[in-house]
C-alpha cells in the first residue's frame, strides 16, 4: 500500500492555504496527519478537510514534530521565522513566500519546467511569484524550441493575491462606490474598485516595483538563463481572481504562430484558446477555478525581428500559488524523496 504523509499547512486560514487544503482532497493526495497552522488570531475556528472540522492550532517552533511536507502561506516574515523549525523537525518546507526563492542553496521549481530541480534541495523549496509561475509554463515550450531573448510583459493582477482582507476590500468598495460614488480604502494605496493600480509591492530606487523586478530574478533562476532580458510592468487590477498578462517575445530563432500553436497543443499544464473570430480567448472568469495555465491571441509582431505577443491567464491562487506547491510535494513523493 502506498504511504500516506503528515502535512502541515501553515497559513491555512488564508486565501492560499484555504485553495491548499482543497487541493489534497481534490487530488486524493494521501495524507495520514493535517496540521492547521495560523496566529493565535484564529485559534478557536476550524477548517474542513475531508469531512472532518480540523482545529486550527496556534504556529510555534515546535508546531512540526512527525510533519514530512510543510506547505508555508502566512507571509514571508513567518516563513523565515517557522520554516528553519519545520527543516529541524525533519520536514520539506514548500514556500509560498519571497522569503527565500533567491537564495543559491534552495531550489525555485515550476515542476513543468525545471522539475530537476528539487533534487537538491536542503530542506527548503521555494514557489515561485504566481505572476512568474504562469508566465513560464506559457513560454517554456518556446524556450526549448527556439530560445528567447527577451520577454516584455505587462500584468492585469488579481486582488486574491494579497489574500482575504483585499477580497472583502473590492467587495465592499465595489458597493459603496456603486450607493455613494466613494469608498472608504485600507489595503491598497488607493480605491481599488473601478480603478487600476500600477503597484504592487514597494518600488525599488529604479522605479521599478518588488513585483516587477521579482519577475525577472525568478524567471533567470527557473529558466537558469542569466541572460534572459525581461522587463515587467505589474498592474492591480479590479478582478476577484486570476492574472491576466500580456507577453511579447523576442526569440533566438524564428518561429511561426501556427508552430507556437502546436507548441501550446502539447505543453503540459497549458490551455490553447485562439480563435479570436469565435470570440474565443483565456479571460479570469475562464480561469477561475482550474489548474492550467489559458494561452490565446497568438500574434506576429512585426514591428522587431522573431517577435509574437500572446496573452496568459491563469487562477493565481491556484497555478499561481496552491496547485504548484502541492505539484512539488507530489514531485517529491514520486521521486522517492520522502522518508
Ligand atoms: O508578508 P506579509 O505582509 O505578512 O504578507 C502576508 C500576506 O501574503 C499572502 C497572505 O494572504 C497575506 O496576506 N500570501 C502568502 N503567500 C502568498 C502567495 N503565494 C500570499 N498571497 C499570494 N500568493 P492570506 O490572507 O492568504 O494569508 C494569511 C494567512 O497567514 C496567516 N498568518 C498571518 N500571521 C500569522 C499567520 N499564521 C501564523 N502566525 C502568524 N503570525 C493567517 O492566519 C492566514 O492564514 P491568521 O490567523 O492571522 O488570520 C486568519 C484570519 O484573520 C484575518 N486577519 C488577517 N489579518 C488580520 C486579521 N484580522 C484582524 N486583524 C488583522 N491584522 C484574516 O482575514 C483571516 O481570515
Ligand atoms: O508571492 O498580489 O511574491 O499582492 C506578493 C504579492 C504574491 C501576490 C509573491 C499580491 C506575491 C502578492
Amino acid at each position: 500500500m502506498a504511504n500516506a504523509y503528515n502535512i502541515a499547512v501553515v497559513g491555512a486560514t488564508g486565501a492560499v492555504g484555504g485553495v491548499m487544503l482543497k487541493l489534497l482532497e481534490e487530488r486524493n493526495f494521501l495524507v495520514n496527519n493535517l496540521r492547521a497552522l495560523a496566529s493565535e488570531r484564529s485559534v478557536g475556528q476550524t477548517v474542513p478537510f475531508e469531512g472532518v472540522d480540523i482545529e486550527i492550532e496556534e504556529l510555534t517552533p515546535d508546531s512540526f514534530e512527525g510533519v514530512q511536507i510543510a506547505l508555508f502561506s502566512a507571509g514571508s516574515a513567518r516563513s523565515k521565522e517557522f520554516a528553519p523549525a519545520a527543516v529541524a523537525a525533519g520536514a520539506v518546507a514548500i514556500d509560498n513566500s519571497s522569503a527565500f526563492r533567491q537564495e543559491p542553496n534552495v531550489p525555485l521549481v515550476v515542476p513543468e519546467v525545471n522539475p530537476e530541480d528539487v533534487k537538491w534541495h536542503e530542506g527548503i523549496i521555494a514557489n515561485p511569484n504566481c505572476s512568474t509561475i504562469q508566465m513560464v509554463v506559457a513560454l517554456k515550450p518556446i524556450y526549448d524550441a527556439v530560445g528567447i531573448e527577451r520577454i516584455i510583459v505587462t500584468t492585469f493582477q488579481s486582488v486574491s493575491g494579497t489574500g482575504n482582507k483585499a477580497i472583502a476590500e473590492l467587495f465592499s468598495q465595489s458597493e459603496a462606490v456603486l450607493e455613494s460614488g466613494e469608498a472608504e480604502v485600507n489595503v491598497y494605496p488607493h480605491r481599488i474598485a473601478f480603478n487600476v493600480i500600477p503597484h504592487i509591492e514597494h518600488f525599488h530606487d529604479n522605479g521599478y516595483s518588488n513585483e516587477e523586478v521579482k519577475m525577472v530574478n525568478e524567471t533567470r533562476k527557473i529558466f537558469s538563463d542569466p541572460e534572459i532580458g525581461l522587463s515587467a510592468t505589474c498592474v492591480r487590477v479590479p478582478v476577484y481572481n486570476a492574472h491576466s498578462e500580456a507577453v511579447n517575445i523576442q526569440t533566438t530563432r524564428p518561429i511561426s504562430v501556427d508552430e507556437v500553436r502546436r507548441l501550446m497543443l502539447s505543453a503540459p499544464g497549458v490551455v490553447l484558446l485562439d480563435d479570436p473570430s469565435a470570440n474565443e480567448y483565456p479571460m479570469p472568469v475562464i480561469a477561475e477555478g482550474k489548474d492550467d495555465v489559458f494561452v490565446g491571441r497568438i500574434r506576429t509582431d512585426d514591428s522587431a525581428e522573431n517577435s509574437l505577443n500572446l496573452w496568459v491567464v491563469s487562477d493565481n491562487l491556484r497555478k499561481g500559488a496552491a496547485t504548484n506547491a502541492i505539484q512539488i510535494a507530489e514531485l517529491l513523493i514520486s521521486g522517492g524523496m520522502l522518508d
